[in-house]
């Protein structure tokens, strides 16, 4: 079979509910992956983020392994003997009390809207079905309906109405408009992505996150992160908050958790919140499964034995500093914090970000645009000076192409 004879195939058995760069992917190491015919590629993307440790990284294929022969799932029905190794490895990583697991973002991010709204009838005092979450004018949590009825990108939430009420939206990084809504005794939490990936790698100014979380604690409103995609080290910290020294009460984890190679997400809290969800309130059959929780635990091992956070914020400032040296009337901006970056592109002559990305592809190096002119880059944080080095050349020459 050729790339465009796997392309055909899932375009008739598969839903269209992506359209994919064409590129054929079958084997990926570090920060390397190769299509079907032998070509290799910088992976640019890591999977949205979720492969920051590297493809196949062998401490967590031998997890996934060696736990995979032993037992793979037991459901909450049960004990087992990995779960509360997973839950103490959490609450001490991550300093909480403890951790509610789950399987994919948008599940971290549902129980956070529950756990946030269970405490608000509970402890806050607030109306029963009043409560009320504030988000973000350009957010992305997730593909649930109760999560683009958040959302105000059309793609999101276009065509899948009726909408979960509870929600308020307000300007990203406009502190003053979060002020006025939190005025309103029905308002539970602030719902906010650190650092917005999708809309195309938004980074807040450097007071707005502490100032909301102030804010938040002078309303008795409970902040929560999504830190699904900036968390983990990609930003240069282990989470985006810790840039700005802020300890959000509800925190949202995903994608490399797990390094990319098996579903986990988590939901962080003290018990004050946490505890406000009882036996039997809230669940999924693969939350908090053994071969998840092993396969998590080698993969934030890894974030810490390669000092990943540190290597990111290093190249990640190098990274911004050498496309800032590049010399392309397509270059309109160049934005990012750690290894989480983003050029805004200027079409040229109708050539248009997706045309970079093409071409990019055919020096070796894989991307993807969001929102059509934005090429986010986001290698995984195992990548070194040299390779990074040679990334950037790539994305120079092929710039140059466009001249
Ligand atoms: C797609 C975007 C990125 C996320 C944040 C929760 C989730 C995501 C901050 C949900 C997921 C993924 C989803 C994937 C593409 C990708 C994405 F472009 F959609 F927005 F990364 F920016 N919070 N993001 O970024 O996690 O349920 O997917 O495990 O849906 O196309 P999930």
């Amino acid at each position: 079979m050729n790339q465009q004879d796997y392309i055909n195939r899932e375009d008739q058995f598969g839903a269209h509910n992506y359209h994919p760069l064409p590129v054929v992917l079958d084997r990926g190491e570090g920060i390397f992956v190769w299509d079907t015919d032998g070509n290799k590629y910088y992976d640019f993307l890591s999977a949205y983020s979720a492969v920051n440790q590297g493809h196949c990284h062998p401490k967590i294929i031998e997890a996934l392994t060696t736990q995979a022969a032993k037992l793979t799932l037991t459901s909450r029905a049960f004990y087992n003997n990995v779960l509360g190794e997973f839950e103490e490895y959490m609450s001490k990583y991550f300093g909480y009390d403890k951790v509610l697991p789950m399987n994919t973002g948008a599940e971290a991010d549902e129980t956070a809207i529950k756990l946030c709204r269970k405490w608000a009838y509970e402890k806050k005092g607030v109306t029963e079905n009043m409560a009320k979450i504030i988000v973000c004018d350009g957010n992305f949590h997730g593909r649930t309906i109760t999560i683009i009825s958040m959302s105000t990108d059309p793609d999101s939430y276009k065509g899948f109405g009726p909408y979960t009420p509870g929600f308020e939206v307000v300007p990203y990084n406009d502190i003053d408009a979060l002020a006025q809504a939190l005025d309103d005794p029905h308002v539970a939490g602030f719902l906010v992505e650190p650092i917005q990936g999708e809309a195309g790698v938004f980074v807040p100014e450097d007071d707005y996150l502490k100032k909301a979380y102030d804010l938040c604690k002078q309303h008795d409103v409970l902040f929560i992160a999504d830190e699904v995609q900036t968390g983990i080290a990609r930003t240069g910290k282990m989470l985006a908050c810790d840039h700005v020294g802020i300890r959000p009460d509800i925190l949202i984890l995903g994608k490399a958790v797990s390094g990319g190679v098996y579903p986990v997400s988590a939901v962080m809290a003290d018990d004050d919140i946490m505890l406000c969800i009882k036996p039997g309130e809230h669940g999924s059959t693969y939350g908090g499964n053994p071969l998840g929780c092993k396969v998590a635990m080698a993969a934030l091992d890894v974030i810490k034995d390669e000092n990943l956070e540190e290597n990111a914020e290093r190249l990640g400032q190098l990274f911004r500093d050498e496309l800032n040296k590049i010399d392309s009337s397509m270059i309109e901006l160049v934005r990012g914090k750690g290894l989480l970056n983003a050029v805004v592109i200027k079409p040229k002559d109708g050539k248009t970000a997706w045309d970079v990305c093409m071409a990019m592809k055919e020096n070796g190096l894989i991307a993807k645009p969001t929102h059509g002119h934005i090429i986010r880059f986001a290698p995984p944080l195992v990548i070194n000076e040299k390779q990074l080095l040679e990334a950037v050349e790539i994305i120079k020459n092929t710039l140059a192409q466009f001249e």
